[in-house]
């Protein structure tokens, strides 16, 4: 655990076309009104804020193979979140990306993975989100980023209008899953196939986040130290916590698992990216429901960078006297 000053790239990314709810594109804004830069500010980060990209929608982006929606626009923000991931990276700060929808992931992890090609995934999700354009039946982009990503899969994926540029940056055992709890056939097919790790809530349930945790460093970095992209759909976190965001599924992380899961990961000194996605705030029924939401994000955000739940983060070195 360093004492070193954590130097911080945010990089707010409104965008929505991956999946089919209108409001995660205002995700970062949510979460920057939930005291964002200023909560990293107080942990001792040194915080340069990029501001948000502007996306464009790419006009007569027809469905691809009848079924993948918006291919060329979500294949363009992808592709301009990973040249600016990129560029803060290879500026050497810690990349903090705020989502909008997880198909942004094919993104951040291919402009991280530009820089550093030996970095390794922690996806944490109540879903896989490896559909390939040819399994999905949802049709929507958020569901499949890691399809792209995966090396060993690429015998299975479709070139798709949009997506020339990219260039599968992992491998099968560079990536581990944790707080699945809603696959489709195809996922869990593919998750067993490539013998994917996972640790499902089912397995946390189990064995308990200490030792998932214990595993998933064992298996990422047991043989080298490498950088880490944090991959964190807020649905991971139970819907009584996370209730504004697009797919919530019942039987999520506690709080506790979840910032157990960012602490460590912090305490790894490995931390290179993150991404912190699916927050919509037009989904929350009330206005209390989105800021819960919200704030659980910049908790999250603030223990992957040094927020503990053992210290303050301003050292005193005297206790008042009386009189
Ligand atoms: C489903 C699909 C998904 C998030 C839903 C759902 C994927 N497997 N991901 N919500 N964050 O559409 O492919
Ligand atoms: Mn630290
Ligand atoms: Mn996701
Ligand atoms: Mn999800």
């Amino acid at each position: 655990q360093s004492k070193r000053v954590h130097h911080i790239a945010v990089i707010g990314a409104p965008f929505s076309k991956g999946q089919k709810w209108q409001g995660v594109e205002h995700g970062p804004a949510a979460i920057r009104s939930a005291g964002l830069i200023e909560r990293l500010s107080s942990i001792g980060c040194n915080v340069y804020d990029v501001g948000d990209l502007n996306f464009v929608q790419v006009p007569d982006d027809e469905l691809y193979n009848n079924t993948v929606k918006y291919p060329r626009t979500v294949g363009l923000a992808c592709q301009r979140l990973a040249k600016e991931v990129n560029k803060v990276i290879g500026a050497g700060h810690t990349c903090v990306t705020l989502g909008g929808d997880h198909s942004l992931a094919l993104g951040s992890i291919s402009g991280h993975a530009q820089h550093y090609p030996d970095l390794c995934v922690i996806w944490v999700d109540a879903h896989a989100d490896i559909n390939t354009p040819l399994t999905t039946s949802s049709g929507n982009l958020h569901g499949q980023p890691v399809s792209f990503l995966v090396k060993e899969l690429q015998d299975k994926v479709p070139l798709i209008p949009g997506f020339s540029w990219t260039k599968p940056c992992i491998s099968t055992s560079d990536i581990v899953y944790i707080g699945l709890r809603d696959l489709d056939p195809a996922e869990q097919f593919i998750l067993k196939k490539y013998n994917i790790t996972y640790y499902s809530m089912r397995q946390i349930d189990r064995i308990g986040i200490q030792k998932v945790m214990e595993r998933t460093f064992d298996q990422l970095l047991g043989r080298r130290q490498r950088p880490i992209h944090l991959s964190f759909d807020i649905d991971a976190f139970d819907p009584t916590l996370a209730p504004a965001t697009g797919t919530p599924v019942i039987g999520g992380l506690t709080y506790r698992e979840g910032i157990y899961i960012t602490e460590e990961i912090h305490n790894t000194g490995m931390l290179s990216a993150l991404d912190l996605v699916e927050v919509n705030p037009i989904l929350g029924a009330t206005s209390d429901e989105v800021k819960s939401t919200a704030s659980l994000a910049v908790d999250v955000v603030a223990s992957c960078l040094g927020q503990t739940r053992e210290c303050a983060h301003r050292i005193i070195d005297e206790l008042p006297t009386p009189g």
